[in-house]
């Protein structure tokens, strides 16, 4: 088997907090005078705050001072923050525990990939942080998405070769990231939003251990 570790993307991938992203950006939106649909919010998936806050304003046709992004970038955060501050375990996506589990069991390392600066505080409230042998969040990178930088940097943690890393990422700019770290790679969601991943999966109900094997031996 070539892989050796797999790494995983958290918002839309772990737990869906892509929509609470998408009700607080929504918020901000509205705030400043114009709508912003769910279809708009897929081209903020996976994407750092700031660059997140430059597509809304493009949207919009919005131009803006520095101090005034600051503050609405910090205002959003706040906003979710609110919205995911009582979560619990119960919101973990159907499947990931039983498979993080069996590739524990296999002996895979785990990783965490994620944009958030707000990945850690996540994995607490939803009492997954002890499963994973590296975590990188957007506090431990300086370049996004599409940047591969998030998950070498994982690898590298993990002593395991780009090339023995296996991706798993519901973002087309997480999965051109991991493409461009020269790993391997699984879209979660729709393939026509997930170009380039090598299988599209809907998420990890049907995931297992041996489904991996016969994909990758
Ligand atoms: P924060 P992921 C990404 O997380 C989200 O998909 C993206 O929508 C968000 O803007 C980004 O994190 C930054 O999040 O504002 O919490 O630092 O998908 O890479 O786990
Ligand atoms: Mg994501």
């Amino acid at each position: 088997m070539k892989i050796k570790a797999c790494l995983f993307d958290l918002d839309g991938v772990i737990v869906d907090t892509a929509r609470y992203h998408y009700i607080a950006w929504k918020n901000i939106a509205n705030e400043l005078g114009f709508d912003f649909s769910e279809a708009q919010n897929e081209r903020l998936k996976g994407v750092s705050r700031m660059d997140s806050l430059d597509i809304l304003l493009e949207i919009g046709q919005q131009k803006i001072e520095l101090a005034q992004k600051n503050e609405l970038a910090e205002r959003k955060n706040n906003l979710y923050l609110s919205y995911i501050q009582n979560m619990t375990p119960e919101e973990i996506l159907p499947g990931v525990i039983a498979f993080l589990d069996e590739l524990h069991d296999k002996g895979i390392l785990i990783g965490l990939g994620s944009a958030s600066k707000n990945a850690l505080s996540i994995l607490n409230l939803i009492h997954l942080t002890a499963k994973f042998n590296a975590v990188i969040d957007g506090n431990k990178v300086s370049k996004a998405k599409p940047d591969p930088e998030v998950f070498l940097n994982g690898a590298n943690e993990l002593g395991v070769k780009p090339q023995h890393c296996l991706v798993f990422e519901d973002a087309q700019a997480g999965v051109d990231a991991a493409r461009n770290a020269g790993m391997h790679v699984i879209g979660i969601g729709q393939a026509e939003n997930l170009k380039n991943a090598e299988f599209v999966i809907p998420g990890f109900e049907d995931m297992n251990f041996n489904r991996l094997r016969s994909l990758y031996f």
